[in-house]
């Protein structure tokens, strides 16, 4: 009904709004060059992982070759894609970073 006319004599049927917004993986890229120390740090100080799961994570992408650092809304990660993207550019190391929708 349309509660903001009483007056009117038409009725709209709504519906609420209650999507949950799509979520995005922000992943990590292994290469050859960038250093473990510096890959754990990104991990803690963008996507704010203990040191203990720092370490996991960054191992995990060294053998396996990709590792989710976090899931976020579309514009929180593509954000941090940038920033980290950025840092690891201005100490000259090539890692990659990318975001994906979640299935
Ligand atoms: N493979 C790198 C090395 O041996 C470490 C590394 C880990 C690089 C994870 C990138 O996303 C990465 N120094």
């Amino acid at each position: 009904p349309d509660a903001s006319n009483p007056s009117s004599n038409t009725q709209t049927l709504e519906r609420t709004q209650i999507q949950r917004p799509r979520l995005y993986r922000v992943l990590l890229l292994n290469d050859d060059y960038t250093p473990m120390e510096f890959v754990v740090m990104v991990l803690s100080r963008y996507f704010r992982k203990s040191a203990h799961d720092a370490e996991t994570i960054m191992l995990a992408v060294h053998r396996k070759g990709q590792g989710v650092a976090g899931v976020y809304t579309r514009e929180v990660a593509e954000t941090k894609v940038a920033q980290v993207t950025q840092h690891a550019r201005s100490e000259g190391y090539p890692l990659r970073v990318v975001a994906e929708p979640e299935p």
